[in-house]
């Protein structure tokens, strides 16, 4: 372990030296293209505003590649990284682990909630509570099994001393409706420094629900803010009005499985659109992102989305889109030390193209994509960043794998 830290060390010194005294390691393409050149599938839509999509393509320098850790986790969805350097990796189906950077994967951690892995349901994020290191409180979301059908809940537990079991279990969070359904849960956990909990939604996708992430009198396609014990924050935007759930934090989401919360508080996530329509959020409190009465992109079918509607008053433009679609799973904020010129980067995993997209934002602005380990040839679900700035990443397949994308 002492070696390979002095290794990581080194080619960190030697990325440095690469880039130049301000740590800059990803230039513009020298013709500022952007990646993207395939036809668009709506064809008569215009971004709102210059970068909204087809951001100029940006290279990184510094050579990479990727390592497969571990492999044999079947769906793996959720990544988390514990202080200790290990990962929590939740499989779809029911199971979470725990497995060290060596690769080394340990049996299923016994204690956790039955969950429905039926579709798109099971297992999904896991996060580390903030205040693990005194109470080793880990979170989890999953499709929860209910009389008359499923829905997504959020459940914390203790991670016993020696990690095989969770102790004193307690669900903080159930979505409603219940829906007897198998797509469109949602959901990713993050936290941010104050320690609120924040879960994203999915509105469950069949033609009666789609319409409930407009309504606030239903968790369906909303992003949640509760405290870390399951309670609601005062602050939150609806507390005392009339007919709203009282944990929703932003509302007309179609699916979203990708969040993160920068120092500063502010709160991105990423939706999964249809065909045409993925988005980054820069997810705000109060306010309505559209779905289903804007959006971009068209049905699965090829018909339009409300006639084609692309931005209304009253509802807010994403900060990037997709078309076509990358298919984007989990998310997070690049902080290391081992790609300098990433720090403040988005790195989105891409299931359908199969790579992890770095963004370089400008405000709420996206001004530059990379596709990172392009090579993988498998769904990308969920990425992180390692204690040394490496980026860890865990694939969505039958023999899914947990991989570690580092400075060559
Ligand atoms: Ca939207
Ligand atoms: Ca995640």
């Amino acid at each position: 372990m002492r070696l390979l830290t002095l290794a990581a060390s080194v080619s960190v010194a030697t990325l440095f030296a690469a880039c130049g005294a301000n740590g800059q390691n990803a230039a513009p393409l020298p013709s500022g293209a952007p990646l993207e050149t395939r036809p668009a599938n709506a064809a008569g839509q215009q971004p709102a505003f210059d970068g909204q999509t087809r951001a100029p393509g940006v290279r990184t320098e510094t050579p990479m590649a990727h390592t497969v850790v571990a492999s044999g986790l079947e769906h793996p969805w959720g990544l988390a990284l514990l202080p200790d350097g290990r990962w929590l990796v939740t499989e779809r189906p029911g199971r979470l682990r725990i497995i060290t950077a060596a690769g080394a994967v340990n049996e299923p951690i016994t204690g956790l909630p039955t969950v429905d892995a039926r579709g798109q349901g099971g297992l999904l994020d896991v996060a580390v509570g903030p205040t693990f290191a005194r109470d080793r409180l880990i979170y989890w979301s999953y499709a929860e099994p209910r009389e008359g059908g499923n829905a997504t809940a959020v459940a914390r537990g203790r991670l016993s001393d020696d990690g095989s079991r969770v102790e004193s279990v307690q669900v903080l969070f159930r979505a409603l409706p219940t829906y007897d359904g198998v797509l469109h849960f949602g959901s990713s956990l993050a936290f941010d420094g104050a320690g609120h909990l924040f879960i994203t939604l999915g509105e469950r996708s069949d033609a009666p629900m789609r319409p409930q992430a407009q309504d606030l009198g239903s968790h369906m396609g909303k992003t949640i803010r509760i405290r870390a014990d399951g309670s609601i924050p005062a602050d939150n935007p609806f507390v005392g009005r009339a007919g709203a759930l009282p944990e929703i934090w932003s509302l007309g989401h179609r699916n979203v499985q990708g969040i993160a919360v920068a120092p500063d508080g502010a709160v991105w996530t990423v939706e999964h659109g249809t065909r045409g329509g993925d988005e980054i959020n820069l997810d705000r409190s109060g306010l309505n992102y559209g779905w289903p009465e804007v959006a971009y992109g068209v049905e699965y079918r090829g018909s339009p989305i409300n006639q084609g509607l692309t931005a209304r008053e009253g509802t807010e433009q994403p900060a990037y889109y997709w078309d076509p679609v990358i298919a984007p799973g989990g998310m997070t904020l690049y902080d290391g030390a081992m790609f300098p010129g990433w720090r403040g980067n988005l790195l989105v995993a891409a299931l359908k193209e199969k790579h992890i997209a770095r963004l370089v934002l400008e405000g709420d602005r996206v001004v530059g994509e990379e596709r990172l380990m392009t090579d993988i040839g498998e769904r990308v679900r969920d990425v992180a960043v390692g204690p040394d700035g490496a980026v860890w990443a865990i694939t969505d397949e039958q023999n899914g794998k947990l991989v570690r994308l580092a400075a060559r």
